[in-house]
């Protein structure tokens, strides 16, 4: 099975470093949705990264829907199954992934926009999310944080690779002394192998 996408993308990051989790081996291909767009339209016209392109070269895309696949082929999950802790694990992840959202958003918007038709009230609208979604995030840890004993699961993959991202795209809009429980926690999964073999491209 392949893995299109570039690695700057959280969302290619968390399909590629959850299929290594679950041991599933996948072929990447550093295929931009940007400067490769007519390739990438080739392999999936919806341009969608992450894609996975199965071995009879079914299409499946949106890393959620990959790692639920991965994990069925896997017969193993990364996130946990009693439901308190499910709900917590869906909770950060949803929160994660919103931080995703809106630091994509906020690049677009400075970098696909001509500067003279930017339209503020939505920037300001976005970076607010983006601010909110990290500033639930960081109580959540406050509250509980996530293990650092050597592993991780879905919550702490999807965390530290949205953390990192924002960091590299929007870099102004976050800070380590403003969200330090992340910022620590990130700089552990950043230092796991599965995150040093997986490094953004
Ligand atoms: N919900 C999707 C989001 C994927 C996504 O938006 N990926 C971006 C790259 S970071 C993309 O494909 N952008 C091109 C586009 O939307 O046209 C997922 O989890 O995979």
């Amino acid at each position: 099975m392949k893995l299109i996408g570039m690695l700057d993308s959280p969302y290619v990051r968390r399909a590629a470093i959850s299929a290594k989790r679950l041991g599933i081996a996948l072929e990447h291909r550093s295929v931009s949705v940007f400067r490769h767009f007519e390739q990438f339209q080739q392999i999936n016209p919806v341009v969608k990264a992450p894609t996975l392109v199965l071995d009879d070269g079914e299409v499946l895309m949106d890393s959620t829907l990959i790692i639920d696949y991965l994990e069925i082929l896997a017969g193993n999950s990364l996130m946990p199954v009693e439901p308190g802790q499910r709900l917590r694990a869906l909770r950060l992840i949803g929160l994660a992934l919103a931080a995703s959202e809106k630091s994509v958003q906020l690049y677009y918007e400075r970098n696909l926009r001509p500067e003279e038709i930017q339209f503020e009230p939505w920037v300001q609208r976005v970076e607010g999310q983006l601010k909110a979604a990290y500033s639930a995030l960081e109580r959540e840890l406050e509250k509980q944080p996530l293990e650092t004993d050597g592993s991780i699961a879905q919550d702490g993959i999807t965390l530290a690779v949205a953390w990192s991202f924002t960091n590299l795209v929007v870099p102004d809009q976050v800070s380590a002394a403003q969200f330090p429980r992340i910022a620590a926690f990130t700089k552990y999964a950043e230092g796991l192998e599965v995150f040093v073999s997986t490094p953004i491209d």
